[in-house]
């Protein structure tokens, strides 16, 4: 009993000590910086990767805590998580916006609570550049260009030809720059023609679904122009079932996006044409941008990753196997 209260009095102490100094002895004093990271789903393989990238990079690192909400492809679950971020004050936030319109009046709440904002991957569409730090991302509209590119160069200028174009999330950067870039190039060649234009959300699934609808009363494809792997994969299958061949030496040349392993092997096995690189693994360069802007470094409006394009030509089973998504 002695001996509890002079433990009890030595709390005490302690307790009006810290109350002097003006530390609450309850809470340990936190130098944790915390990220709120609004990531779009887990639509694709692409999104997988770019989510571990991101996890990854921070776990590594015990002075950074990165808090992600899944949107599930839903802007509106973007928005409570950015508000749930703003009242539970984190340090820093991360968006990668499903779609690029109606991002004015959120990104707005984030400044006016005097938190700073990184747009990752996809863009958005306000006036105000001010509303951000940076964009770090694909130029997608690069991507739609090497893409085109080597169609200009496979079809000859009087063979017409007819492309099935699969479209990923519309209003999604990543689908209107790669749209623009095959549009832009169709109105350039008289030859070339976008047979259907089909919505595939950017998922296997929904390709497959669409696909396999289309394909029963429409046989006549010579491209196929898929805005990502995943719904290439979908197409693939559909194709399959409706007894079309594809690839190299078959009727339907397939032009993809993203390149991730699995449609490089695709690529390498002669089933897919063209892989356009789209690399998710940029969290170690968010990291970097996020502690140049704590050191009070200035940082570009906008940052691209780097990227290429592989057909069966220029891939060995080695790179394939090399990739880490
Ligand atoms: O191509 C697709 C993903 O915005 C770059 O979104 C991203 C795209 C990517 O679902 O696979």
């Amino acid at each position: 009993m002695k001996r509890f209260f002079s433990v009890l009095l030595c709390l005490t102490m302690i307790c009006c000590m810290a109350g002097c100094s003006g530390v609450k002895a309850t809470e340990p004093a936190s130098n944790v910086y915390v990220i709120g990271f609004s990531q779009v789903g887990s639509e694709s393989d692409w999104r997988v990767a770019n989510t571990r990238s991101m996890t990854a990079t921070f776990a590594d690192d015990p002075s950074y805590e990165l808090v992600m909400e899944n949107a599930r492809q839903q802007q509106e679950n973007q928005f409570s998580a950015v508000r749930k971020f703003i009242l539970e004050g984190v340090d820093f936030i991360i968006i990668a916006p499903t779609v690029e319109e109606g991002w004015e009046t959120v990104l707005t709440e984030i400044k006016e609570a005097g938190i700073p904002v990184i747009i990752m991957d996809r863009s958005v569409a306000v006036d105000d550049e001010n509303l951000y730090l940076t964009n770090i991302g694909s130029d997608f509209l690069r991507q739609g260009n090497l893409a085109v590119e080597w169609l200009e160069d496979e079809i000859p200028e009087d063979k017409e030809i007819r492309i099935l174009h699969l479209q990923g999330t519309i209003g999604a950067t990543a689908q209107i720059q790669r749209t623009k870039a095959l549009e832009d190039a169709v109105a350039k060649h008289a030859n070339w023609e976008i047979s259907s234009q089909l919505y595939g959300d950017f998922t296997e699934a929904k390709a497959y679904e669409v696909m396999t609808a289309y394909l029963k009363e429409n046989k006549d494809i010579d491209v196929l122009y898929s805005e990502n792997d995943n719904m290439t994969f979908g197409a693939m299958r559909a194709l399959e079932e409706a007894g079309i061949s594809y690839g190299n030496g078959g009727q339907v040349k397939i032009i993809t996006f993203d390149a991730t392993r699995e449609a490089l092997q695709y690529c390498h096995d002669g089933k897919i044409n063209l892989c356009v690189e789209c690399n998710p693994l940029f969290g170690p360069r968010v990291k970097e941008l996020i502690e140049n802007y704590r050191n009070g470094i200035d940082i570009p409006k906008h940052v691209y990753v780097d990227e290429s394009a592989y057909t069966t030509q220029n891939i060995t089973q080695e790179f394939v196997d090399s990739r880490e998504y």
